[in-house]
């Protein structure tokens, strides 16, 4: 059997509106977030970020319980709006104090801290003068990551840009189902090259901050097959691992936007007016990030077959892709489990950019968890998931695919997005009542598959 090599990192992440709390707290001022979730009818039960896992103050007992699990490091991401809380301008000390704190407990803890700058948690006033529609939020993205490189470059591990530029593009502004709820059709991919831009210019400001931490991005990727043989099928799987992967992984790797997403979106004008942009965009970079979740089965639309609703409507030319439900396992998402199709992500994006480390910087599954009269959550689905994951990834090691870390989605349970509360993917429970955090049966294998695969 494969082992894996003595330094591959092991890991867990969450994101700063997920699990902080403390919204209003030491100068941290509104985010889209803030604005979206008390929207109502846009997150389930009218849940907020306000108090979630309360992290803000509890930072020292998470990282306590990640010292326990035995993991060498931990994925979270910092606020923009408690550091930078207008979007631009004044920067707020005590935001920078906070992070300052969590990256030093977890170097006490022997836990490197991997920061991404951006999960979703755009300041509030940017989003008013356009938000990701608008070339001066990649500037301002820019300025916010100099800044955060600049006072945490001596205890931070890892720098990642954004988290998922996919959602926040295309949930964020073409299916709505994300803050800032737009639907905007084709703009969403102005918001992506906003987002892919403000990437590059953000490597540009650290990598003139100096510092040795390695530099990259995390992308969503989503494993793409075809139903059938069939040319209407296979042009369905075209456009799908287009939109959900080629928009993105072209221009950061090969410098240059998929002309055949480009044509399907009514695009090619302007992009080709911004292609000044793309040296920028394809900055190099140390390493790329991929969150792996499922994998996805598609065909042309036909009656009887299933349209998947995270595919972003109306997002021009989604109407001509429908996912078909395969037979696979779901977890409580209604996500197939495909651990295959990590490889095969891993694969695209090595075909792409050999040599290029790689990161799985999340993997995880919600499930309705049950508390046992003991207070033990025995969630055999979620260990299973895990498992079957982690032998993915000893799989692409095995390949030859420059596969260096993994982390696990998520270290706590906490506010799922759109499903609030309502989904769990912790492998720490999470009491919402009482803030008590509980290691369940997944976090205790992973626990001992992390040991026993140091030997
Ligand atoms: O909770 C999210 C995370 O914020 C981004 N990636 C997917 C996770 C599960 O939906």
């Amino acid at each position: 059997m494969t082992t894996f090599p003595a330094d591959f990192v092991w890991g867990t992440a969450t994101a700063s509106y997920q699990i902080e709390g403390a919204v209003a707290e030491d100068g941290r001022r509104p985010s889209t977030w803030d604005t979206f979730a008390r929207t109502p009818g846009k997150v389930w039960n009218g849940d907020t970020g306000d108090v979630a896992c309360d992290h803000y103050h509890r930072f020292a007992e998470d990282v306590a319980i990640m010292a326990d699990l035995g993991v060498d490091a931990y994925r979270f991401s910092v606020a923009w709006p408690r550091v930078v809380p207008e979007g631009t301008g004044a920067v707020n000390q005590a935001g920078l104090d906070f992070y300052r704190r969590v990256a030093e407990t977890c170097l006490e803890h022997g836990v490197q801290p991997y920061v991404t700058l951006y999960h979703w948690d755009l300041p509030q006033p940017l989003e008013d003068a356009g938000g990701w529609l608008s070339r001066s939020t990649a500037e301002a993205f820019a300025e916010y990551a100099r800044i955060t490189h600049e006072a945490l470059g001596d205890v931070i591990g890892s720098w990642i840009t954004l988290n998922e530029p996919w959602c926040s593009a295309l949930l964020g502004y073409a299916a709505g189902v994300h803050a800032p709820g737009q639907q905007l059709g084709t703009r969403s991919l102005e918001a992506a090259h906003h987002l892919l831009l403000g990437h590059g210019l953000a490597v540009q400001a650290m990598r003139a901050d100096g510092g040795e931490a390695p530099l990259g991005i995390t992308l969503n990727l989503h494993a793409v097959r075809a139903a059938s043989d069939s040319e209407a099928d296979l042009e369905a799987a075209r456009r799908y691992d287009g939109l959900g992967n080629r928009l993105f992984l072209d221009p950061l790797l090969r410098g240059a936007y998929p002309e055949d997403v480009l044509a399907d979106t009514g695009t090619t004008e302007w992009f080709a007016e911004r292609s000044d942009d793309l040296a920028t965009i394809a900055e190099p970079i140390d390493f790329i990030g991929i969150n792996y979740y499922s994998a996805h089965t598609v065909a042309a639309p036909e009656d009887g077959r299933f349209s998947d609703p995270s595919l972003p409507t109306p997002t021009p030319g989604s109407e001509r892709v429908v996912t078909v439900d395969t037979g696979a396992e779901k977890t409580q998402m209604g996500w197939e489990i495909h651990p295959d199709g990590l490889v095969d992500v891993l694969a695209q994006v090595h075909a792409l950019a050999p040599g290029l480390p790689l990161y799985v910087t999340e993997n995880g599954s919600a499930w309705p968890d049950e508390v046992g009269p003991d207070g033990r959550v025995e969630d055999e689905d979620r260990r299973r998931y895990l498992e079957a994951h982690l032998e993915a990834c000893r799989e692409a090691v095995a390949r030859g695919l420059p596969l260096k870390g993994y982390f696990c989605w998520s270290l706590l349970d906490n506010f799922e997005w759109a499903f609030g509360y309502d989904r769990r993917f912790g492998i720490v429970r999470v009491d919402y009542e009482t803030q008590q955090r509980t290691v369940k049966r997944s976090g205790e294998f992973y626990r001992d598959f992390v040991a026993r695969e140091r030997g």
